[in-house]
């Protein structure tokens, strides 16, 4: 399928996922409200994604049959999304100020009621990859060329829907779905190690049939070369384990605030200056 977006270089995506951490931090410390940190660890997963020409959309005709789907399953770290979507031209990059503003369609958690471009509501952790799922094998039932990326959270990998839809995926052999795991290391209480340790992720989901990468998630070439790898793989699923960090961009800023994982707390004016002069 020929593509209809641009296709950044590595260089330019990394100016873009700068582009994207500030309206994060802007739009959630705007809020009051928020998942700054958990975004922030996707940020480069999503940019590639989104302006490395791996999903092909059209942003002025967001329900295009033949488009990809991209399906933000850790839900709260729709900041990414909503910041890629408005630099691709879903909406203006004004609306960002709305984020969890009574009314507006950029609500908390993606709803696919109220945003156009947004493929599956989600914020109940562990069902995206299974909404992906459907949704692959609905494009191959219909003859379409189109590939379904789904961005889970290390600690939704807890979550027993995930190991359905990861065995199942396997069984209907479903080559044109790809789950990224956003390894952070932390989830809402703390480290997901302490929570439930389920690594290494790689060996698990490989045996059940699945093509698997480990990367540095935070790192943009190699996020690109996992996604370019990925879509080459069209006989089976296939999973990038992103080992990120949380907070990624802004890190110094959170170890001087004192919480690396800072879940769920949007920046407060103060630090989110020092937070955006630190991304430059
Ligand atoms: C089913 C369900 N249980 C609990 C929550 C509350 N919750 C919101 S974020 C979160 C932590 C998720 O951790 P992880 O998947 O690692 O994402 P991260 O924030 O680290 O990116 C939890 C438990 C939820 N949203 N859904
Ligand atoms: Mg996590």
């Amino acid at each position: 399928m020929s593509l209809e977006n641009d296709r950044l270089s590595t260089e330019e995506l990394e100016s873009k996922a700068r582009v994207l951490r500030r309206h994060i931090i802007e739009m959630t410390t705007a809020a009051g409200s928020g998942h700054p940190t958990s975004s922030l660890s996707a940020t480069e997963v999503v940019t590639a994604i989104y302006f490395g020409g791996f999903l092909n959309y059209r942003a002025d005709e967001p329900d295009w049959n033949e488009r990809d789907r991209f399906i933000m399953s850790k839900g709260h770290a729709v900041p990414a999304l909503y910041a890629a979507m408005a630099e691709a031209g879903y909406f203006p990059v004004e609306d960002l100020a709305t984020l969890r503003k009574l009314g507006s369609p950029l609500e908390g958690h993606p709803n696919v009621r109220r945003l156009a471009g947004i493929e599956a509501s989600t914020g109940s952790l562990g069902q995206g990859l299974s909404v992906g799922l459907g949704q692959a094998l609905g494009c191959r039932v219909n003859g379409l060329d189109s590939r379904v990326f789904v961005v889970l959270g290390d600690g939704e990998m807890g979550e027993g829907q995930v190991w359905e839809a990861i065995a199942t995926a396997h069984k209907y052999q479903v080559g044109n779905l790809t789950a990224i795991i956003d390894q952070n290391g932390y989830q809402q209480t703390g480290a997901t190690s302490d929570v439930l340790d389920l690594t290494p992720f790689a060996p698990k989901i490989e045996s059940f049939g699945w093509h698997v990468q480990t990367i540095n998630g935070n790192d943009m070439a190699s996020v690109v070369s996992a996604l370019e790898t990925a879509v080459g793989v069209t006989d089976r699923p296939t999973a990038i384990v992103a080992e990120t960090q949380k907070g990624f961009g802004i890190l110094p800023v959170l170890e001087e605030a004192g919480d690396l994982n800072f879940h769920g707390q949007a920046l407060s004016a103060e630090v989110a200056e020092k937070a955006l002069a630190h991304l430059g």
